[in-house]
């Protein structure tokens, strides 16, 4: 199939005013009638076209009469209807398999068919799974939606919008009527059914309305849901008070289930959660997730205004709803939590699944230009590079500035489909700032890479610092242009001083920090009154997504790590330095980074007035595999795995065992299973301290592990334990496993922890057991939860494992994309997506990738989806 291409996009000729939808629901057979009301350009001349993909039609109906198939076509995906005009209303029937839907788009059944629930997931384009419809985001459209089905099999009935009536029918079968008051584009349409229990809270907005939220699961989970529930009620709080933006309906829904292609959905009024975004309990979540729960549920909501209320022209301009509420998610976060380890986790993410997938065969800008299947394209550049753009335009409006400009966002487009020039328009012109430079960012692909050099003039007392971009080629885009990235900065003196900033042009002192902004390809910033060589720290709170060659000493990396007052900055200087480290270990010679790094750690290690325990562990761990290979020309993944390794041995080394132990001990005996700031930051280095003592102690650390998976009181302290004594492959593994396995049978999130755990074993090893485990009687291919749990964690999280050198690893991969790939196009797609950096292996692994991925280009048809990410990767 031909590309959609965006510089293609027309307005539609047709426009839906009212849709009305009658669902005769079933698990094999459910029936759809849907009542449209056209409205027509009249100044296009194309006929009424409706999309619709797998869909039995039963009858069409125009202005009351019945059409024979001489009047309609419906080929190809798409049903082309003569004699429609403005004002015209088209009635179609049709029906559906639900229980036969394993692909998860459009409508289907959760979990088993005698208990299961029926729901639907439409973003991008599952609504023409369900119904005839121009199914694209800027058709908006009224909607009135009425259920019916078995009172027994069905008693909960759900849509979007707000309840419009419900009652009994004949035979025991019952209905139930919701009418949304805010258009909206069918990607926003939902509904669920079937046997669920609820949750509810009484919330009263800013201004003054009363709403009822609910959150669904099915029984055994109803009492996991507590947690998100505050969650909900705290990200609708922060949105009246960081944007003054309200809810709209009179009731929010959130339904829970296992089976889902993605994190959570966003539909208007009835947002629809994988289970593992939602369900919280500390027998059963770790601390990560539980931050994971409260963020997803947090973004889902944020898209009321970013993405619903406003929503997107097109597809090509997903980051405008998407990078959007990122970042608004981010800035909550940040809010509830700490911003320093906020900012740490965003960026070790930035790093670790957008700066690769911006250097290989799948970059693309974050508004792309063309796609075959959209659904390929919700990527970590659209959502976290997205999230980054809009960052540095909140950064150069400044907090005043920024919400002005939102706010003129929000009016001028709500209820508006919207693209980013609209948004950097808005923003812009609230602000009487040309931020239409930034624009740029969003067209253009690949990681900017950013050189800084300082020449201090001793005469003179001034500091000159040059700044120069290069940005290397991407797919399709051979030469690429400046951006203006800001670099947000400060001087510091050897003796750990922070330095008053006085720039060539600028009248005014700046103060400490200040943020300068490199437009061309190379620029000098002078700053004068300098008494000494400074060292400058550089993108402080990482001010714009690119990759800094800095030029530092070891030395004044070690003297940023310790005087920093920023907690992202220290940790920033340590991840730097700890590069350098693993630079010195490969090449041999020179130690000095080494040194450097775990001098200035144990330092930091030993110092009782160090008390922020979190971002101690943030600062002991040095950047990950992905991240170190993304420095080398030529990838040796089992090579990068045993430098990494040595690294921290020697980190472990230089802080030693006794310490390390005293210190585990010390914190062992707070340990509880609160959630609060304290007890996680205690948990997060206790699992740090014991990771260093494995890889230095290895039978100390497992017998303190051993002890640490009998008596964990939270899945946090449960699963890091036995994630030690998997990864050092301890003889007390064994037990262990077999005792989660048993304690969780029941639990399928949980049991996704086991799966993934395992994915973990070193080295060659891991092979085999991942086979063993794709034949376990609780996989299954079907749950994307489980796929992601297996595959997903063992291509992902552990490179040295998957990349065999002998190629084992690709092949069984491979394999197994195709019979996901029948049952699930989206999430075969993705999995493949970790063959993406294949070209950069060193030579043997490379041909031996290559291999395996072409050979799913012979031999039976892919997926639209599995295609497309397969000819990009092989390029
Ligand atoms: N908007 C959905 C993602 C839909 C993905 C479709 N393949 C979740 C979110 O970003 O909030
Ligand atoms: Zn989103």
């Amino acid at each position: 199939s031909a590309p959609i291409l965006l510089s293609d996009y027309r307005a539609p000729a047709w426009q839906v005013e009212q849709i009305e939808l009658d669902f005769d629901l079933g698990i094999d057979a459910t029936q759809v009638r849907s009542c449209l009301r056209l409205r027509r350009d009249s100044t296009q001349a194309t006929p009424l076209c409706l999309d619709g993909e797998g869909l039995e039609l039963l009858t069409i109906m125009l202005d009351g009469q019945l059409l024979s198939p001489d009047d309609y076509r419906y080929a190809d995906n798409v049903l082309e209807i003569d004699h429609a005009h403005d004002g015209s209303v088209l009635e179609t029937r049709v029906r559906l398999n639900p229980a036969a839907n394993t692909a998860l788009e459009g409508l289907y059944l959760s979990g088993p068919r005698e208990s299961g629930f029926l729901l639907t997931q439409c973003e991008a384009q599952g609504f023409r799974h369900i119904t005839f419809f121009p199914d694209q985001p800027d058709v908006l459209a009224s909607y009135t939606v009425t259920l019916r089905a078995d009172r027994a099999r069905f008693p909960v009935l759900l849509a979007g919008g707000n309840p419009d009536g419900a009652g009994d029918l004949d035979g025991g079968r019952h209905w139930a009527r919701f009418v949304d008051p805010h258009p909206k584009p069918s990607y926003l349409f939902a509904l669920v059914a079937g046997r669920l229990e609820k949750i509810g809270r009484e919330y009263v907005t800013a201004d003054g309305r009363p709403v009822q939220l609910v959150i669904w699961a099915e029984a055994d989970a109803i009492e996991r849901c507590h947690y998100a529930m505050d969650a909900l009620e705290r990200s609708m709080r922060w949105d009246e008070q960081a944007y003054g933006r309200n809810y709209d309906l009179d009731v929010f829904h959130v339904v829970a289930t296992h089976d889902f292609n993605m994190g959570a959905m966003e539909n208007k009024g009835l947002n629809i959660f994988n289970a593992k975004y939602l369900l919280a309990d500390p027998d059963s979540t770790t601390d990560d997730e539980y931050r994971a729960v409260e963020a997803v549920v947090a973004h889902e909501y944020f898209h009321n205004w970013s993405g619903n209320r406003v929503t997107c022209r097109d597809w090509f301009q997903l980051s405008l709803k998407e990078g959007l509420t990122v970042f608004r998610e981010q800035q909550f976060s940040a809010d509830m939590n700490s911003p320093a380890l906020k900012r740490i986790e965003d960026v070790a993410l930035l790093r670790r699944a957008q700066f690769p997938e911006d250097a290989g065969p799948l970059a693309h800008p974050v508004r792309p230009a063309e796609y075959r299947e959209i659904n390929n394209f919700y990527t970590a550049t659209v959502y976290e590079k997205g999230s980054e753009l809009v960052r540095m335009l909140a950064g150069r409006l400044g907090q005043a500035g920024f919400r002005r400009g939102m706010d003129r966002y929000f009016e001028h487009n709500d209820g508006h489909a919207a693209t980013l020039e609209d948004f950097l328009g808005a923003l812009g012109e609230a602000n009487d700032i040309d931020l239409m430079p930034y624009l740029a960012w969003y067209g253009q692909a690949g990681t900017p890479r950013m050189k800084a050099r300082g020449h201090y003039d001793a005469a003179q007392h001034s500091y000159t610092l040059t700044l120069t971009q290069h940005t290397l080629p991407t797919p399709g885009q051979a030469h690429k242009r400046a951006l203006p990235i800001p670099v947000k900065l400060a001087l510091f003196a050897t003796d750990g001083r922070m330095l008053p900033l006085h720039l060539d042009g600028h009248s005014n002192a700046l103060g400490d920090e200040h943020v300068i902004v490199l437009e061309q390809a190379e620029q000098s910033f002078v700053f004068r009154n300098i008494d000494a060589a400074p060292i400058p720290s550089l993108l402080r709170g990482f001010s714009a997504p690119v990759i800094l060659d800095g030029d530092y000493a070891p030395t004044e990396l070690a003297l940023l790590l310790r005087h920093d007052i920023d907690g992202f900055n220290r940790w920033e200087a340590a991840q730097q330095l700890a590069s350098r480290a693993y630079d010195a270990l490969r090449d041999g010679g020179d130690t000095t980074a080494l040194t450097a790094w775990c001098d200035a750690l144990a330092e930091l290690f030993d110092d009782e007035l160090f008390a922020d325990d979190a971002l101690l562990a943030d600062l002991l761990s040095p950047p990950g595999e992905i991240e170190l290979a993304e420095r080398e020309q030529v990838v040796d993944p089992a090579r990068v795995h045993a430098l990494r390794q040595e690294l921290q041995q020697r980190l472990g080394a230089r802080i030693g065992a006794g310490p390390l132990l005293r210190r585990y001990e010390a914190l062992a005996a707070q340990t509880n299973r609160q959630l609060d700031a304290s007890s996680q930051a205690q948990r997060r280095l206790k699992r740090r301290v014991l990771e260093l003592l494995a890889l230095i102690d290895a039978p100390a650390a497992h017998a303190v592990a051993a002890g640490q998976y009998q008596d964990a009181p939270s899945m946090t302290d449960r699963l890091a334990a036995l994630a030690v004594l998997v990864r050092g492959n301890a003889p007390q593994a064994t037990l262990a496993l077999a005792h989660f396995r048993e304690r969780y049978a029941g639990d399928p999130l949980a049991l996704d922890k086991w799966f993934s755990v395992q994915t973990q074993l070193p080295g060659e090893l891991t092979l085999a057991r991942v086979q063993l485990l794709a034949g376990d009687p609780a996989f299954t291919l079907k749950n994307p939860n489980r796929v992601n749990a297996l595959f997903g964690a063992w291509a992902r999280s552990n490179p040295a494992g998957f990349h065999r050198a002998d190629g084992a690893g690709y092949r069984w991969l491979v394999q197994q994309l195709r019979p996901l790939d029948a049952l699930n196009p989206q999430v075969a797609a993705r999995l493949a997506t970790v063959l993406n950096g294949w070209k950069r292996l060193e030579p043997v692994r490379r041909e031996a990738a290559r291999s395996a991925i072409s050979s799913l280009t012979t031999g039976p048809e892919l997926s639209r989806n599995l295609t497309e990410i397969v000819q990009n990767i092989l390029g």
